[in-house]
């Protein structure tokens, strides 16, 4: 925004503008949630289970019924993205638009144990990447996010008793870990009782074949969690069919259904290998200024930086960090390169890693089979810095295959295969 106007030139821009947003805003409350309000009684399917056993592999074999959006795309103006032209540094606009209407949009779990949603091969993502994309063109202080009125003080911003803790590598039931947090909403979901969170964190976690880590990283995960006294909900984003893992895609994809699905919208992202347990709680899970890789010091790897520009394992930006660099690529199929293609992006658009010192960005790492590594990693990296604007958040498509809302964790299914 920039500019110096002021007097009734400036006051008619500025009422010009506002509406110009709040039109926006309405647009893309209605994509974003679209699918969601329309499919209301129709469209999401309430299940009680039959048994309380969570079942991650639990599926609704209906296939979805067709729906279209049903707005014309190109009613949105969508803002040319221009890598230079950076000046804005601020999105808490698109918060408040999702925050717009919570009362509506709240899913209700205390009814259901479960709740599972589903829709059909779409690209109404694609649109969300769009309206995304051109939000983050529209400086605004007017969108603030609305703090919530609590009566509770803030959280310390240092917690109590923070320091290394041990990791259970056990393999456990995930049943009883379920009954060991009754803290925690449905949804692996939890808000400190006693304080109110400085941080509200998203834990992105992709996801295929590991169940056995799924209730160790849970275990772990939730009191580590909760004794950094932040709001949080853990995201499980599991890729279906049978081709290569695609990592990176599964994380935009758990940045749009994680956001889709909080009501007042996550500030902080922090994208999570299941096979990584974090050894100390002073590894605060918040978003610093700059984007912070987290997983710096591993125990397989003898709590050494393997090379200086890493940002794989587990890492941490902030919405706006995450829509300014497009997120991550779609582009990567097979282990590999996909997190060194996000260090390009972020050294792209000015920003450095930050990390905690390695005492304390200590992880355990869980046994598991190694991964076939993708041939075509350093060629797609060589393009980067070239072609990141039309590969990541802007060009994301995929079909939600289903929804579900267990105790400790949100199961997303979604079938990231490209379409021919
Ligand atoms: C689920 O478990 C709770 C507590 O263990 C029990 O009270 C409830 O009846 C169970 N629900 C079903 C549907 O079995
Ligand atoms: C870049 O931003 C400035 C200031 O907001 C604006 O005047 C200019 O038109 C923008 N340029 C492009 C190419 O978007
Ligand atoms: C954005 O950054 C500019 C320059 O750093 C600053 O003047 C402006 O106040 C900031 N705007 C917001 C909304 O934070
Ligand atoms: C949100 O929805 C509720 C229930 O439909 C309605 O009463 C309320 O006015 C809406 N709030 C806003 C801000 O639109
Ligand atoms: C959720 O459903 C329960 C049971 O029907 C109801 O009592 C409660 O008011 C609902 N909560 C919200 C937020 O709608
Ligand atoms: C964004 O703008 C709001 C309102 O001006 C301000 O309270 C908030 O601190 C800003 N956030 C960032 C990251 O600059
Ligand atoms: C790990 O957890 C299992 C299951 O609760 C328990 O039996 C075992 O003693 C624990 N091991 C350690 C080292 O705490
Ligand atoms: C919150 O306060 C209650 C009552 O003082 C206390 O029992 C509980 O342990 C506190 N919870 C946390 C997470 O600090
Ligand atoms: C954790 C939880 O909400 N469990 C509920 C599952 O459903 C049964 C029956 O509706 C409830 O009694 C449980 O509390």
């Amino acid at each position: 925004m920039g500019s110096g106007a002021s007097g009734g030139g400036g006051r008619a821009t500025r009422a010009l503008r506002l509406l110009l947003l709040l039109v926006l805003a309405l647009a893309a409350v209605e994509y974003l949630f679209g699918s969601i309000l329309d499919a209301s009684p129709l469209k999401t399917y309430l299940y009680t289970p039959t048994y309380n056993a969570t079942q991650p592999t639990l599926r609704n074999n209906e296939k979805a019924l067709s729906q279209k959006p049903n707005k014309s795309p190109t009613a949105i103006p969508q803002p040319v993205f221009d890598a230079k032209n950076q000046t804005q540094n601020n999105t808490s606009f698109i918060n408040a638009i999702i925050t717009k209407n919570e009362t509506e949009l709240k899913i209700n779990t205390t009814q259901y144990n479960m709740t599972v949603t589903q829709k059909s091969p779409s690209s109404t993502s694609l649109l969300i990447a769009k309206i995304v994309e051109g939000l983050k063109n529209l400086v605004t202080t007017e969108g603030a996010v609305k703090k919530q009125d609590s009566a509770l003080p803030l959280c310390d911003v240092s917690p109590p008793d923070l320091g290394p803790i041990q990791v259970n590598k056990t393999d456990l039931e995930l049943d009883w870990v379920e009954k060991r947090y009754p803290e925690v909403q449905w949804g692996g979901h939890y808000v400190p009782p006693n304080c109110t969170a400085n941080h509200k964190v998203a834990i992105i976690v992709p996801y295929r074949d590991r169940q056995q880590h799924l209730a160790v990283f849970l275990n772990h995960m939730h009191p580590f969690l909760m004794k950094q006294q932040i709001e949080y909900g853990i995201f499980i984003i599991e890729q279906e069919g049978n081709k290569d893992f695609n990592r990176a895609k599964l994380m935009n994809v758990g940045f749009i259904e994680s956001q889709r699905l909080e009501a007042g919208g996550w500030m902080c992202f922090i994208f999570h290998d299941i096979d990584l347990l974090p050894l100390d709680t002073r590894n605060m899970y918040t978003c610093p200024k700059q984007p912070r890789h987290m997983s710096a010091s591993i125990d397989k790897l003898n709590f050494k930086l393997p090379y200086e520009d890493i940002f794989g394992g587990v890492s941490a930006l902030t919405l706006e960090q995450f829509i300014n660099v497009n997120g991550f690529s779609n582009k990567y199929w097979g282990w590999g390169g996909e997190d060194d293609d996000m260090f390009y992006r972020l050294k792209k658009m000015n920003y450095y890693i930050s990390r905690y010192k390695m005492s304390i960005a200590r992880y355990a790492m869980l046994d598991h089979k190694k991964s076939v590594p993708n041939p075509k990693r350093y060629q797609l990296l060589s393009q980067t810095s070239k072609t990141y604007q039309q590969d990541g958040l802007s060009t994301l498509e995929y079909e939600l295959v289903q929804v579900v809302q267990y105790h400790l964790y949100t199961h997303v299914v979604a079938n990231i295969d490209e379409r021919s």
